[in-house]
Protein backbone atom coordinates (compact mmCIF):
# COMPACT_ATOMS: atom_id res chain seq x y z
CA UNK A 1 0.00 0.00 0.00
CA UNK A 2 1.44 3.04 -1.05
CA UNK A 3 2.18 5.79 1.76
CA UNK A 4 1.66 8.60 -0.14
CA UNK A 5 2.40 11.25 3.21
CA UNK A 6 5.08 11.84 4.31
CA UNK A 7 6.54 15.27 4.95
CA UNK A 8 8.25 16.38 1.48
CA UNK A 9 11.08 18.50 1.97
CA UNK A 10 12.07 21.09 -0.68
CA UNK A 11 14.72 23.55 -0.90
CA UNK A 12 12.72 26.21 -3.11
CA UNK A 13 9.68 27.72 -2.47
CA UNK A 14 7.61 27.59 -5.99
CA UNK A 15 3.94 27.88 -6.96
CA UNK A 16 2.39 25.45 -8.90
CA UNK A 17 -1.17 26.83 -8.43
CA UNK A 18 -3.29 27.12 -11.17
CA UNK A 19 -4.49 30.20 -10.72
CA UNK A 20 -2.35 32.16 -12.89
CA UNK A 21 -1.08 36.08 -12.48
CA UNK A 22 -0.41 35.58 -8.83
CA UNK A 23 2.75 35.22 -7.55
CA UNK A 24 3.87 32.60 -4.46
CA UNK A 25 2.38 33.38 -1.30
CA UNK A 26 4.43 35.39 1.29
CA UNK A 27 6.39 32.49 3.51
CA UNK A 28 4.39 32.51 6.83
CA UNK A 29 6.04 31.68 9.84
CA UNK A 30 3.30 28.42 11.11
CA UNK A 31 1.40 29.99 12.89
CA UNK A 32 1.80 30.10 16.81
CA UNK A 33 -1.66 29.33 17.55
CA UNK A 34 -3.34 29.33 21.55
CA UNK A 35 -3.25 25.48 20.88
CA UNK A 36 0.24 25.45 19.30
CA UNK A 37 1.14 25.96 22.93
CA UNK A 38 0.57 23.01 24.12
CA UNK A 39 2.86 20.61 25.84
CA UNK A 40 2.23 16.57 25.07
CA UNK A 41 3.56 15.33 28.17
CA UNK A 42 1.82 17.20 30.68
CA UNK A 43 -1.46 15.90 32.38
CA UNK A 44 -3.79 16.60 34.55
CA UNK A 45 -1.61 14.85 37.66
CA UNK A 46 1.28 16.56 36.44
CA UNK A 47 -0.37 20.35 36.15
CA UNK A 48 -1.14 19.53 40.24
CA UNK A 49 2.27 17.88 41.17
CA UNK A 50 3.66 21.05 39.42
CA UNK A 51 2.13 23.41 40.81
CA UNK A 52 2.82 21.72 44.35
CA UNK A 53 6.53 21.26 43.12
CA UNK A 54 7.03 25.11 42.21
CA UNK A 55 7.67 24.07 38.79
CA UNK A 56 8.04 26.66 35.96
CA UNK A 57 4.66 28.87 35.29
CA UNK A 58 5.78 27.96 31.45
CA UNK A 59 5.64 24.16 32.34
CA UNK A 60 2.54 24.27 34.27
CA UNK A 61 0.62 26.77 31.55
CA UNK A 62 1.55 24.33 28.95
CA UNK A 63 0.25 21.58 30.36
CA UNK A 64 -2.99 23.32 31.61
CA UNK A 65 -3.74 24.73 28.22
CA UNK A 66 -2.83 21.51 26.94
CA UNK A 67 -5.99 20.54 29.15
CA UNK A 68 -8.28 23.65 28.53
CA UNK A 69 -7.95 22.82 24.79
CA UNK A 70 -7.93 19.39 24.96
CA UNK A 71 -11.37 19.08 25.04
CA UNK A 72 -11.15 16.59 21.95
CA UNK A 73 -8.27 14.91 24.06
CA UNK A 74 -10.81 13.41 26.21
CA UNK A 75 -11.34 10.35 24.09
CA UNK A 76 -8.87 8.57 26.84
CA UNK A 77 -11.91 7.50 28.43
CA UNK A 78 -14.01 6.43 25.36
CA UNK A 79 -17.94 5.91 24.90
CA UNK A 80 -18.89 2.35 24.70
CA UNK A 81 -20.82 2.81 21.52
CA UNK A 82 -18.03 3.83 19.25
CA UNK A 83 -17.79 2.35 16.12
CA UNK A 84 -14.22 0.94 15.10
CA UNK A 85 -12.14 1.71 11.47
CA UNK A 86 -9.30 0.59 10.35
CA UNK A 87 -7.05 2.89 9.09
CA UNK A 88 -3.88 2.61 7.32
CA UNK A 89 -2.62 5.71 6.29
CA UNK A 90 1.31 4.58 6.78
CA UNK A 91 3.18 1.93 5.59
CA UNK A 92 4.66 1.96 9.20
CA UNK A 93 1.26 1.57 11.14
CA UNK A 94 -1.94 0.78 11.07
CA UNK A 95 -3.72 0.71 13.44
CA UNK A 96 -7.30 0.80 14.89
CA UNK A 97 -8.69 3.93 15.85
CA UNK A 98 -12.12 4.79 17.66
CA UNK A 99 -14.57 6.81 15.44
CA UNK A 100 -15.96 9.46 18.07
CA UNK A 101 -19.10 10.47 15.48
CA UNK A 102 -19.72 9.60 12.05
CA UNK A 103 -21.25 12.68 10.04
CA UNK A 104 -23.59 11.45 7.12
CA UNK A 105 -25.05 13.44 4.35
CA UNK A 106 -26.98 11.47 2.35
CA UNK A 107 -26.51 13.96 -1.09
CA UNK A 108 -22.66 13.32 -0.80
CA UNK A 109 -21.54 11.88 -3.97
CA UNK A 110 -18.22 12.72 -3.85
CA UNK A 111 -16.99 9.21 -3.71
CA UNK A 112 -14.14 10.10 -1.05
CA UNK A 113 -14.34 8.45 2.61
CA UNK A 114 -13.02 10.85 4.64
CA UNK A 115 -11.80 10.72 8.58
CA UNK A 116 -11.28 14.03 10.70
CA UNK A 117 -8.75 13.81 13.45
CA UNK A 118 -9.51 17.16 15.89
CA UNK A 119 -9.87 18.46 18.96
CA UNK A 120 -13.56 19.56 19.09
CA UNK A 121 -12.84 23.69 20.52
CA UNK A 122 -9.52 23.78 18.10
CA UNK A 123 -10.13 26.61 15.77
CA UNK A 124 -8.40 25.32 12.94
CA UNK A 125 -10.61 22.40 13.36
CA UNK A 126 -13.88 24.41 13.79
CA UNK A 127 -12.80 25.63 10.24
CA UNK A 128 -12.29 22.27 8.29
CA UNK A 129 -15.60 21.33 9.80
CA UNK A 130 -17.91 24.33 8.94
CA UNK A 131 -16.07 23.84 4.93
CA UNK A 132 -17.26 20.02 5.19
CA UNK A 133 -20.51 20.71 6.74
CA UNK A 134 -21.26 23.48 4.33
CA UNK A 135 -20.38 21.13 1.13
CA UNK A 136 -22.43 18.60 2.69
CA UNK A 137 -19.23 15.85 2.77
CA UNK A 138 -20.30 12.60 4.78
CA UNK A 139 -16.62 12.08 6.72
CA UNK A 140 -16.09 10.42 10.39
CA UNK A 141 -14.28 12.33 13.47
CA UNK A 142 -11.89 10.72 15.02
CA UNK A 143 -11.31 13.09 19.00
CA UNK A 144 -7.20 13.11 19.63
CA UNK A 145 -6.28 12.80 23.15
CA UNK A 146 -4.35 16.24 23.13
CA UNK A 147 -1.98 14.78 25.34
CA UNK A 148 -1.13 11.71 24.19
CA UNK A 149 -2.23 11.98 20.87
CA UNK A 150 -2.32 8.19 20.52
CA UNK A 151 -5.11 7.86 17.74
CA UNK A 152 -2.13 9.97 15.80
CA UNK A 153 0.93 8.22 16.39
CA UNK A 154 1.01 6.72 13.63
CA UNK A 155 1.45 10.39 11.66
CA UNK A 156 4.50 11.95 11.37
CA UNK A 157 2.92 15.29 11.41
CA UNK A 158 1.43 15.72 15.27
CA UNK A 159 -1.16 18.32 14.96
CA UNK A 160 -4.97 18.68 14.06
CA UNK A 161 -6.50 18.52 12.08
CA UNK A 162 -5.36 16.01 9.52
CA UNK A 163 -7.83 14.34 7.19
CA UNK A 164 -7.40 10.86 5.61
CA UNK A 165 -8.95 10.47 2.30
CA UNK A 166 -9.89 7.56 0.97
CA UNK A 167 -11.00 7.91 -2.52
CA UNK A 168 -10.74 4.21 -3.25
CA UNK A 169 -7.92 4.16 -5.56
CA UNK A 170 -5.43 1.84 -5.66
CA UNK A 171 -2.57 3.89 -3.66
CA UNK A 172 -4.65 3.01 0.11
CA UNK A 173 -5.50 6.14 2.00
CA UNK A 174 -3.74 9.70 1.64
CA UNK A 175 -3.15 11.86 4.61
CA UNK A 176 -3.54 15.56 4.35
CA UNK A 177 -2.51 17.84 6.89
CA UNK A 178 -2.94 21.53 8.03
CA UNK A 179 -6.52 23.10 7.59
CA UNK A 180 -5.91 25.45 5.21
CA UNK A 181 -4.62 22.87 2.67
CA UNK A 182 -7.11 20.29 3.65
CA UNK A 183 -9.60 23.28 2.32
CA UNK A 184 -8.02 24.28 -0.84
CA UNK A 185 -7.58 20.74 -1.50
CA UNK A 186 -11.03 19.78 -1.19
CA UNK A 187 -12.23 22.53 -2.78
CA UNK A 188 -10.06 22.57 -6.10
CA UNK A 189 -11.74 18.24 -6.03
CA UNK A 190 -14.99 19.83 -6.03
CA UNK A 191 -13.74 22.48 -8.75
CA UNK A 192 -12.31 19.73 -11.04
CA UNK A 193 -13.42 15.81 -9.82
CA UNK A 194 -11.04 15.28 -12.39
CA UNK A 195 -8.06 15.54 -10.15
CA UNK A 196 -7.06 12.68 -8.07
CA UNK A 197 -6.54 13.01 -4.84
CA UNK A 198 -2.63 12.65 -4.54
CA UNK A 199 -1.81 14.68 -7.54
CA UNK A 200 -3.31 17.46 -5.99
CA UNK A 201 -2.10 16.92 -2.90
CA UNK A 202 1.38 17.04 -4.98
CA UNK A 203 0.25 20.38 -5.46
CA UNK A 204 0.14 21.33 -1.44
CA UNK A 205 3.85 20.59 -0.94
CA UNK A 206 5.08 21.03 2.71
CA UNK A 207 8.09 22.68 3.32
CA UNK A 208 9.90 21.31 7.03
CA UNK A 209 12.39 23.23 8.79
CA UNK A 210 13.91 23.59 12.08
CA UNK A 211 13.92 26.37 14.62
CA UNK A 212 15.70 25.29 17.54
CA UNK A 213 14.57 21.90 18.42
CA UNK A 214 11.30 22.42 16.82
CA UNK A 215 10.07 21.02 13.56
CA UNK A 216 7.43 23.83 11.75
CA UNK A 217 6.12 23.12 8.38
CA UNK A 218 4.80 25.56 5.77
CA UNK A 219 2.24 25.21 2.92
CA UNK A 220 3.13 27.50 0.56
CA UNK A 221 0.53 27.42 -1.60
CA UNK A 222 -2.27 26.68 0.93
CA UNK A 223 -4.74 29.06 0.08
CA UNK A 224 -4.51 28.50 -3.52
CA UNK A 225 -7.37 26.39 -5.34
CA UNK A 226 -5.94 24.33 -7.92
CA UNK A 227 -8.06 24.71 -11.67
CA UNK A 228 -5.85 22.95 -13.85
CA UNK A 229 -7.35 23.09 -17.36
CA UNK A 230 -10.74 24.43 -16.00
CA UNK A 231 -11.91 28.36 -16.33
CA UNK A 232 -12.44 29.61 -13.16
CA UNK A 233 -16.12 31.17 -12.58
CA UNK A 234 -15.42 33.66 -10.03
CA UNK A 235 -12.76 36.88 -10.82
CA UNK A 236 -8.97 37.19 -9.85
CA UNK A 237 -10.13 39.72 -7.51
CA UNK A 238 -12.86 37.36 -6.01
CA UNK A 239 -10.02 34.84 -5.39
CA UNK A 240 -7.43 37.13 -4.52
CA UNK A 241 -9.78 38.56 -1.47
CA UNK A 242 -10.46 34.59 -0.23
CA UNK A 243 -6.71 34.02 0.17
CA UNK A 244 -6.11 37.28 2.24
CA UNK A 245 -8.85 36.72 4.36
CA UNK A 246 -8.43 33.31 4.71
CA UNK A 247 -4.51 34.16 5.89
CA UNK A 248 -6.56 36.99 8.28
CA UNK A 249 -8.26 34.51 9.87
CA UNK A 250 -5.25 32.36 10.55
CA UNK A 251 -2.69 35.38 11.63
CA UNK A 252 -4.56 37.32 13.28
CA UNK A 253 -8.45 36.89 14.05
CA UNK A 254 -7.21 33.64 16.03
CA UNK A 255 -4.97 35.60 18.04
CA UNK A 256 -8.15 37.70 19.51
CA UNK A 257 -9.33 34.36 20.87
CA UNK A 258 -7.00 33.49 24.14
CA UNK A 259 -6.98 36.60 25.73
CA UNK A 260 -10.81 37.23 25.15
CA UNK A 261 -11.83 33.95 26.55
CA UNK A 262 -9.51 34.38 29.60
CA UNK A 263 -9.51 37.85 30.32
CA UNK A 264 -10.63 37.69 33.68
CA UNK A 265 -10.33 34.94 36.40
CA UNK A 266 -14.78 34.29 36.27
CA UNK A 267 -14.54 34.03 32.52
CA UNK A 268 -10.98 32.06 32.52
CA UNK A 269 -13.31 29.76 34.22
CA UNK A 270 -16.41 29.85 32.81
CA UNK A 271 -14.59 28.92 29.86
CA UNK A 272 -13.12 25.76 31.26
CA UNK A 273 -16.89 24.91 32.37
CA UNK A 274 -17.75 25.14 28.93
CA UNK A 275 -15.13 22.95 27.66
CA UNK A 276 -15.80 20.45 29.98
CA UNK A 277 -19.62 20.74 28.80
CA UNK A 278 -18.99 20.43 24.58
CA UNK A 279 -15.98 17.94 25.64
CA UNK A 280 -18.23 15.64 27.96
CA UNK A 281 -15.81 15.41 30.59
CA UNK A 282 -17.87 14.81 33.40
CA UNK A 283 -18.80 11.40 31.47
CA UNK A 284 -14.91 11.32 30.17
CA UNK A 285 -13.11 12.50 33.26
CA UNK A 286 -13.47 11.73 37.14
CA UNK A 287 -14.41 14.50 39.26
CA UNK A 288 -11.28 15.20 40.95
CA UNK A 289 -9.52 14.73 37.11
CA UNK A 290 -12.53 17.32 36.03
CA UNK A 291 -12.31 19.82 38.70
CA UNK A 292 -8.54 19.90 38.33
CA UNK A 293 -8.34 20.39 35.33
CA UNK A 294 -11.42 23.38 35.28
CA UNK A 295 -9.78 25.32 38.19
CA UNK A 296 -6.10 24.58 37.73
CA UNK A 297 -6.35 25.59 33.89
CA UNK A 298 -8.82 28.51 34.11
CA UNK A 299 -5.92 30.17 36.72
CA UNK A 300 -3.01 29.52 34.54
CA UNK A 301 -4.90 30.22 31.23
CA UNK A 302 -5.77 33.41 32.49
CA UNK A 303 -1.97 34.33 33.21
CA UNK A 304 -1.46 33.06 29.71
CA UNK A 305 -4.06 35.13 28.31
CA UNK A 306 -2.32 38.62 29.34
CA UNK A 307 0.79 37.15 28.06
CA UNK A 308 -0.41 36.35 24.50
CA UNK A 309 -2.12 39.92 24.65
CA UNK A 310 1.38 41.32 25.19
CA UNK A 311 2.71 39.37 22.10
CA UNK A 312 -0.03 39.84 20.16
CA UNK A 313 -0.25 43.56 21.05
CA UNK A 314 -4.00 43.24 21.77
CA UNK A 315 -5.68 46.67 23.26
CA UNK A 316 -5.74 47.22 26.46
CA UNK A 317 -9.56 46.54 27.46
CA UNK A 318 -8.87 43.05 24.93
CA UNK A 319 -12.60 43.25 23.78
CA UNK A 320 -12.09 46.02 21.84
CA UNK A 321 -9.63 44.32 19.76
CA UNK A 322 -12.13 41.56 19.22
CA UNK A 323 -14.63 43.93 18.20
CA UNK A 324 -11.95 45.87 16.12
CA UNK A 325 -11.69 42.26 13.84
CA UNK A 326 -15.19 41.78 13.83
CA UNK A 327 -16.04 45.32 12.70
CA UNK A 328 -13.21 44.96 10.17
CA UNK A 329 -14.77 41.67 8.86
CA UNK A 330 -18.36 42.90 8.59
CA UNK A 331 -17.18 46.48 6.88
CA UNK A 332 -15.08 44.48 4.34
CA UNK A 333 -18.65 41.98 3.81
CA UNK A 334 -20.30 45.58 3.43
CA UNK A 335 -24.06 45.73 3.43
CA UNK A 336 -25.09 45.41 -0.27
CA UNK A 337 -24.04 41.54 0.22
CA UNK A 338 -25.16 38.65 2.09
CA UNK A 339 -21.25 37.25 2.70
CA UNK A 340 -18.24 38.09 1.63
CA UNK A 341 -18.50 35.47 -1.50
CA UNK A 342 -21.82 37.47 -2.45
CA UNK A 343 -25.15 35.59 -2.40
CA UNK A 344 -23.30 32.77 -0.80
CA UNK A 345 -20.86 32.04 1.63
CA UNK A 346 -16.70 31.81 -0.28
CA UNK A 347 -14.03 30.11 1.94
CA UNK A 348 -13.33 33.26 3.75
CA UNK A 349 -16.95 33.11 5.10
CA UNK A 350 -16.56 29.82 5.99
CA UNK A 351 -12.95 30.06 7.70
CA UNK A 352 -13.71 32.97 9.54
CA UNK A 353 -17.34 31.53 11.00
CA UNK A 354 -15.48 27.95 11.65
CA UNK A 355 -12.62 30.12 13.90
CA UNK A 356 -15.44 32.58 15.99
CA UNK A 357 -17.95 29.14 16.60
CA UNK A 358 -15.15 27.87 18.43
CA UNK A 359 -15.80 30.35 21.19
CA UNK A 360 -19.49 30.43 20.81
CA UNK A 361 -20.28 29.95 23.86
CA UNK A 362 -18.15 31.81 25.60
CA UNK A 363 -19.22 35.66 27.13
CA UNK A 364 -16.55 36.91 24.74
CA UNK A 365 -18.89 35.77 21.64
CA UNK A 366 -21.92 37.00 23.47
CA UNK A 367 -20.20 40.41 23.44
CA UNK A 368 -19.19 40.26 20.41
CA UNK A 369 -22.78 40.01 19.10
CA UNK A 370 -23.61 42.83 21.43
CA UNK A 371 -21.14 45.45 20.51
CA UNK A 372 -20.43 44.58 16.95
CA UNK A 373 -22.85 43.76 13.83
CA UNK A 374 -21.58 40.59 13.30
CA UNK A 375 -24.50 38.63 14.43
CA UNK A 376 -26.72 38.42 11.43
CA UNK A 377 -23.89 37.44 8.91
CA UNK A 378 -22.83 34.98 11.72
CA UNK A 379 -25.78 33.19 11.98
CA UNK A 380 -26.60 33.58 8.27
CA UNK A 381 -23.38 31.41 7.88
CA UNK A 382 -23.79 29.06 10.72
CA UNK A 383 -27.07 28.49 8.55
CA UNK A 384 -25.51 27.53 5.42
CA UNK A 385 -23.21 25.52 7.38
CA UNK A 386 -25.53 23.62 9.21
CA UNK A 387 -27.97 22.52 6.31
CA UNK A 388 -25.24 21.90 3.77
CA UNK A 389 -26.34 24.86 1.53
CA UNK A 390 -22.77 24.41 -0.26
CA UNK A 391 -23.98 20.59 -1.49
CA UNK A 392 -26.44 21.82 -3.91
CA UNK A 393 -23.21 24.45 -5.72
CA UNK A 394 -20.70 21.58 -5.59
CA UNK A 395 -21.75 20.37 -9.23
CA UNK A 396 -21.32 24.38 -10.31
CA UNK A 397 -18.08 25.36 -9.48
N1 LIG B 1 -1.66 25.89 10.82
C1 LIG B 1 -2.24 24.71 11.39
C2 LIG B 1 -2.35 24.90 12.91
C3 LIG B 1 -2.85 23.63 13.56
C4 LIG B 1 -2.65 23.68 15.06
O1 LIG B 1 -1.91 24.50 15.59
N2 LIG B 1 -3.30 22.78 15.73
C5 LIG B 1 -3.15 22.70 17.15
C6 LIG B 1 -4.51 22.52 17.79
S1 LIG B 1 -5.44 24.03 17.74
C7 LIG B 1 -2.34 21.47 17.50
O2 LIG B 1 -2.54 20.42 16.95
N3 LIG B 1 -1.41 21.61 18.43
C8 LIG B 1 -0.67 20.49 18.91
C9 LIG B 1 0.79 20.72 18.85
O3 LIG B 1 1.24 21.74 18.31
O4 LIG B 1 1.50 19.82 19.30
C10 LIG B 1 -3.61 24.45 10.75
O5 LIG B 1 -4.21 25.42 10.26
O6 LIG B 1 -4.05 23.30 10.70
Amino acid sequence: MAAPIRMIRFSKKFNISQDLGHSLLPFHCINRSPCQQVSRRFFAKDVFKSVIAGKSLKQVAFASFALGLGVGGTTLFVGHNWNRLKVSADTKAAQEVKISKSIRVNSDDSGLKLTLYQFQTCPFCCKTRAFLDYYGFSYDVVEVNSVTKKQIKWSNYKKVPIVVVDDAGEGGPIQLNESSVIISLLESYLTNPSFKIDQLKSFYPCIESKEGRKTVYDFPNRYFIMFGEKEPKTTPDARKSERTWRFWADDHLVHMLSPNVYRTPSEALATFRYFSEVGEWEKNFSTLERLTVIYVGASVMYLIGKLLKRKYRLKDDVRESLYDSCNEWVAAVGKKRKFMGGENPDLSDLVVYGVLSSIEGCSAFQDALIHTKIGPWYYRTKTAVQTNQGAALRHNK
